[in-house]
This record gives C-alpha cells, structure tokens and sequence, in this order.
C-alpha cells in the first residue's frame, strides 16, 4: 500500500497527526531569569515560545522517537535573551539532537558538574547533546528563532533540577553582544 505522509514538515512547522502543539509563556519562567524583577513586570500570558511535536508513540515508550520544532521569539528579559527553560533528561542517559532552522542563538550544555559551554545555532548547525546534558536554547537575534530537535521517546524532562539550580552560565547582552557570564558554577 502507498499512502501520504501523516505529518507534514515545512520549514519550520509541523502539521498532522499525532502532533501537538505547546506555548510557553513568562509566568511559566518564574525564577529563571537573572532579573526576576524585569520578568515579572511583563504580561504574564505573553508567550516567549513554543513547540510542534509529533509524538507517534506514548511519552516513556522504550525504543520510540520524538521529533520537535521550537520557535522562539526574539529580544531580552532584562540584559539576558529569551531563552528555553532547558532540562536534563529524567532518563539522564538519553541524548538528543538540535539543528538550526531560521535565526540566530546559542545553545547552552552544562554537565552535571555543571561544567559549561556554548554552541552558535543558525540555519544548518547540527547539535549533538551528548546524555547527562542538561540543554537550552536562547534566541540572540532580532528575528524569530527556530530549530529542530529528536530525541528518545523514553528520555523524559526534569525541570525541577534547573529551577534548583539553575545553569551555570547566562547569555547577555553586553555592548551589543551575546556573552557567557559564568554563574553559580
Ligand atoms: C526540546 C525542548 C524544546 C523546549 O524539544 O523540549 O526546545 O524547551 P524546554 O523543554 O526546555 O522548555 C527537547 O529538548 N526535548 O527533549
Ligand atoms: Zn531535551
């Protein structure tokens, strides 16, 4: 038999079945950013970004993969660039894969000896995120930012660990150009 596919990826979203869509928005950044006070004055519905996956398999099944794309708006919350939460894996010995899509930002690796380091994102960049990784993305050009993700169906999210500890590093604006200011290491 020969039939279309069920989802359709054009650019930088998907459409179809079993795709579901999520928005972050600021109140769901409590805590995160370096300047609580900035966050906390915006809107607290206004949504900073958001995902398409397509999850043809339940969430923990073994063996099963997830396929994403994130759009992230552009600009800043206080100096630093909006960011997304990021997270280790439950199953912290799952890796993943990130690619750049449109735009321009860095992608944020800490190790769990909170060890961290930074990787340029922009159309055509492939990332490896190697297993006990915790990853996030933050947007520092003025265009929206979006990229592409796959990742074990099994591999699960723990955010709880960085609204803890938050990474040891934040990208901000400094004379007009995103650094990596070291932070609670
Ligand atoms: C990605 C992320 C997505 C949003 O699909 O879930 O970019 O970031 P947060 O989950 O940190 O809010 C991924 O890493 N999946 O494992
Ligand atoms: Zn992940």
């Amino acid at each position: 038999m020969i039939g279309a596919a069920a989802v359709a990826f054009l650019k930088d979203t998907l459409k179809g079945e079993a795709v579901i869509h999520k928005a972050t928005r600021v109140k769901d950044l409590k805590g995160l950013y370096r300047d609580e006070e900035a966050r906390a004055a915006l809107d607290p519905d206004t949504v900073l970004y958001d995902v398409d996956a397509h999850l043809p398999v339940a969430e923990g099944t073994e063996g099963g993969l997830f396929f994403g794309i994130t759009r992230i708006h552009p600009g800043k919350i206080g100096a630093e660039y909006i960011f997304t939460k990021g997270h280790f894996h439950a199953k912290s010995d799952r890796g993943e894969y990130y690619w750049g899509i449109e735009g321009e930002g860095m992608l944020l690796l800490m190790g769990r000896d909170r060890a961290c380091r930074a990787e340029v994102m922009k159309p055509g960049s492939l990332h490896y995120i190697p297993a006990h990784t915790a990853h996030r993305v933050a947007n520092t050009g003025s265009t929206v930012l979006s990229f592409g993700a796959a990742w074990p169906s099994d591999a699960g999210h723990d955010y709880e660990e960085i609204f803890k500890n938050g990474f040891s590093g934040r990208l901000v604006e400094e004379a007009g150009k995103p650094q990596l200011i070291p932070e609670n290491q």
